[in-house]
C-alpha cells in the first residue's frame, strides 16, 4: 500500500481563458475537457486523464493537490490515519469530480486541502499502445512537457508539515536545508517514484502553493522551453539553472496570473535506502541556485 505520486493540481483563476491560452499554446498542455466553469489538462506522455484542473474564481490561487495511491483499500487506511493524527478527513464520492472516482479530502497541517485517490479515469497518452512512436508529435505547440513531475507548497512549520508526510502519509525524506538551530527550513519527499522529490514544502505562509513543475527529458528542451517563454513574453523568475538541492536543471517563470510555473530535468535517482542529503542554511544559496549561490527574496517571498 502506500502513495504513489502526484496525480492532479486544482487552481483557481480570474480569466479562465487567459489561463487556458497560456496552458495550452505556451506550456502546450492537451485540453482534455471543459465544463462551464472548469479547464482540465494534461500532458502529451500523461496516461491519468488530467494533471490540471483551472476553475473560474475571482482569486486565484490552489484549491487543493492530489496523490494517487497504490490499492482501492488505501483510502480506507490513510482515512484511519489521518484522523488519528488529529486531520479531519472527508471523502468526495464518485461523480462528484471529473475524471475520478471516489477520493478523501484533508487539510495538512500547513493548511493546503490534500486528496488522495485511487481510482483515476485512465485515458492514456497521445502515443498510444499499439506500436508507438517515442516522441509527439513534432507540431505540437508551446513547451510540451511530457508530464507533471512535482510541486512545492510553503508551511510555517516546516518541520510538523514533514513529520504528517513521513509519518503519516509514508513519503520518504531526500533532502533538507536546516537552520542554524538545527530547524528544518525546507524538506524534498518522494513517493514511490525514483525521483528526488514528489512534493517539496518550504518555510513560508500556510495555505501557500509556491509553484509546480513539468519535467523535461533533457537540457535542451530547458533551453528551448526558455526560448519559447521569452518568445512569447513571459516573465521568467530564476534561470535556466541547475538546483543544488536535487541537482535538477530548472527555469521558473510566472503564468499569465502569478502562479509560478517550473520546467525541471536531471536530478538523480533515489532508492529507498538512498540517505538523505542535508544543506546546512549558510549554503542555502547554491542548493537554489547552484550557479548563482543566491536566496533570491522575489523567489522566496512570491506564491499564490
Ligand atoms: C525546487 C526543486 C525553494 C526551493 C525550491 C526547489 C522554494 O523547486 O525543484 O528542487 O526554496
Ligand atoms: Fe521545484
Amino acid at each position: 500500500m502506500g502513495i504513489l505520486r502526484l496525480a492532479h493540481v486544482d487552481v483557481r483563476t480570474p480569466d479562465l481563458d487567459l489561463s487556458t491560452a497560456y496552458y495550452t499554446e505556451v506550456m502546450g498542455l492537451q485540453q482534455v475537457a471543459r465544463t462551464e466553469d472548469a479547464v482540465y489538462l494534461k500532458c502529451w506522455d500523461e496516461e491519468d486523464h488530467h494533471s490540471l484542473r483551472m476553475r473560474y474564481n475571482p482569486r486565484t490561487g490552489l484549491d487543493s493537490f492530489t496523490f494517487r495511491v497504490e490499492a482501492e483499500d488505501d483510502l480506507a487506511d490513510f482515512e484511519n490515519k489521518v484522523e488519528a493524527y488529529g486531520c479531519p478527513t472527508s471523502r468526495v464520492s464518485r461523480g462528484e469530480a471529473v475524471g475520478q472516482g471516489e477520493s478523501l479530502r484533508f487539510e495538512v497541517p500547513s493548511g493546503q486541502i490534500m486528496e488522495l485517490v485511487w481510482d483515476i479515469e485512465k485515458t492514456g497518452n497521445l502515443l498510444g499502445k499499439h506500436n508507438p512512436a517515442p516522441v509527439p508529435p513534432p507540431d505540437l505547440p508551446g513547451i510540451a512537457p511530457p508530464r507533471m513531475d512535482h510541486m512545492l507548497v510553503n508551511a510555517e512549520e516546516v518541520a510538523e508539515s514533514a513529520r504528517f508526510f513521513m509519518e503519516v502519509l509514508g513519503l520518504r525524506l531526500t533532502e533538507q536545508v536546516l537552520d542554524g538551530n538545527g530547524h528544518q527550513l525546507g524538506v524534498w519527499l518522494a513517493g514511490r517514484t525514483n525521483s528526488p522529490h514528489d512534493i517539496a514544502i518550504v518555510n513560508g505562509p500556510n495555505g501557500a502553493l509556491h509553484h509546480w513543475a513539468y519535467w523535461l527529458d533533457d537540457w535542451d528542451h530547458v533551453r528551448k522551453a526558455a526560448d519559447t517563454l521569452a518568445y512569447n513574453g513571459v516573465q521568467i523568475d530564476q534561470g535556466p539553472t541547475r538546483h543544488g538541492v536535487t541537482r535538477g536543471n530548472t527555469i521558473y517563470f510566472f503564468d499569465p496570473l502569478g502562479i509560478r510555473n517550473e520546467v525541471f530535468t536531471g536530478g538523480y535517482w533515489v532508492d529507498p535506502d538512498t540517505e538523505i542529503l542535508t544543506w546546512t542554511e549558510d549554503n542555502f544559496g547554491k542548493g537554489l541556485f547552484y550557479y548563482e549561490n543566491v536566496v533570491s527574496q522575489r523567489f522566496l517571498r512570491m506564491h499564490t
